[in-house]
Parts: C-alpha cells; structure tokens; sequence
C-alpha cells in the first residue's frame, strides 16, 4: 500500500484524541493528504459493536466473556480497515488512527489476562497485513488519567469502570510492547502539557516521514 499507518496509544484520558486531532492538523498544514479515524466504532457495523463493548450495563463478568470481548474489538478493526484503513492507504495518504492493535494487547491480554500469542495469531487474521509504521504511546500514571477522564464527561464506561489494577496491568502491558517493538514505538510521558506532547510527536513524525520518503525517492 502506497499510504502510511500511523497509531495512538495509551490507556483513557492519556489524551489520544487531543494529539490525533493536532497530528492531523499539523500533517495537512505541510503538505499530506491524511485521514483520521478511531477504534472501536468507525464504521455503522463498528459503531454497533462499541455500543455493545463499552455499555456499562453489558454485565462483565457473565454476558461477555473475555474472548468474546476480544473477537468484538478484532471484528471491528477487520471491517474498519477493509471499508476504511486499507482504501485510504491505496490511495497514498497518512492515517491516523486513535488505537489499534495495541490496544488489544494491552486490554485484553494485559488486562483480560488473555494468552498473548492467540492475541498475536488473531491480529494477524483480522489485520488483513495492515501494520503501523509509527506508534505514539502516551503514557501517564491510570489515576491521573481517569481524572481527567471523570472531568471531561462525569462518567466512566464499561471497562474504564474496573478496578485500578486492571488498568496498572494494561499501562505495563503498553509499555512492554514499546519496549519490545523500538522501531515503532516512541513513548511520551504524558504526564506534561498538551504542547509539550504535541511537540515530542511534530519533531519525531517530521524526522521519520523525511525519512522514510528520501529512501523511496
Ligand atoms: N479497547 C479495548 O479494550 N480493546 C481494543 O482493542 C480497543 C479499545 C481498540 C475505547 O474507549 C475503550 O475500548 C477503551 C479501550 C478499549 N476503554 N477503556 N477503558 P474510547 O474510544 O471511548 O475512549 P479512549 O480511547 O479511552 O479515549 P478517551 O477517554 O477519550 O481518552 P483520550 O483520547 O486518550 O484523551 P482525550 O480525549 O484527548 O483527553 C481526555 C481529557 O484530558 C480531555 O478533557 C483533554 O482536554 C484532557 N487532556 C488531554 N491532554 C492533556 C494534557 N496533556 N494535560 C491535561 N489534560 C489533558
């Protein structure tokens, strides 16, 4: 594919959207055709299968089973990047996405406790080969970032609502696929001003897109 995926991850309130949306801005302002989307929910079957993952009264512990969870979410990215991801690529441009892959690892391995490598053999089936060429991991202490979630909308949803070691485990899980994969990942401490972060990713996106296009020239 003639475009590039670029991913950002992070556990809830690590501000995500906020850089996305500056990414893009920022992206366009120079020169690139990008298209920005999320996960879980882009597409109409998506946004079906977010109502159902994140509702609060979809009973965790009996009515979805953690593999279920995990074939939603996988589901969901297989049709977001077959009507969405995939065509955009073809077209040459920069996507954005606000999580992808990680996420899954880091929620329903680090979290759910699922096997990593079944984790591993799903993405490659749901995927349909797209991988990101550049992940921004913004990371920040769980409490503060549920704070500034509560903050923002005075409530928290499905999986926002468990417990705090749930979400400890998801942010080591975050940091140990950064840690693992180096060439993808930059981690941020996020735990900083908004310009701050945005300023990590504009030196870092501008160096690896100058980059990677002298190589192709
Ligand atoms: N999930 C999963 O389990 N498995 C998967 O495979 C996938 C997802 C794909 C999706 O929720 C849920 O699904 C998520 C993971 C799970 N659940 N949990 N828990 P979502 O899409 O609804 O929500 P989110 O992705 O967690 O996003 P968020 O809550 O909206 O957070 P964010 O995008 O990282 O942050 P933000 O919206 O940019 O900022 C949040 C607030 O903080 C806002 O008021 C900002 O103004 C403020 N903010 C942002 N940056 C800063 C800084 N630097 N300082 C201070 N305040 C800031």
């Amino acid at each position: 594919m003639r475009g590039l995926l670029i991913t950002i991850e992070g556990i809830e309130g690590s501000g995500k959207t906020t850089q996305a949306i500056r990414l893009e801005s920022y992206l366009k302002s120079i020169g690139y055709q990008v298209l920005r989307t999320f996960e879980p929910g882009a597409t109409q079957l998506g946004k079906k299968l977010r109502g159902i993952l994140l509702d609060v009264n979809t009973d965790n512990s009996s009515s979805l089973h953690p593999i279920t969870e995990l074939l939603l979410f996988s589901a969901d990215r297989t049709q977001h990047i077959y009507e969405i991801i995939a065509p955009e690529l073809e077209q040459g441009k920069i996507v954005i996405c606000d999580r992808f892959i990680d996420s899954t690892t880091a929620y329903q391995g680090g979290g759910r406790k699922l096997d990593l490598n079944q984790i591993l053999e799903i993405h490659k089936i749901a995927t349909l080969g797209v991988i990101p060429f550049r992940t921004y991991l913004l990371d920040l202490p769980p409490e503060i970032g549920l704070q500034r979630v509560l903050e923002q909308r005075n409530k928290l949803d499905r999986l926002e609502s468990e417990n705090i070691e749930f979400h400890k485990n998801i942010r080591a899980q975050f940091l140990k696929l950064a840690e693992l994969n180096p060439e993808r990942f930059l981690v941020i401490d996020s735990n900083n001003t908004e310009d701050y972060v945005f300023e990590v990713i504009k030196n870092d996106v501008t160096r690896v897109l100058n980059e990677y296009y002298s190589r192709k020239k």
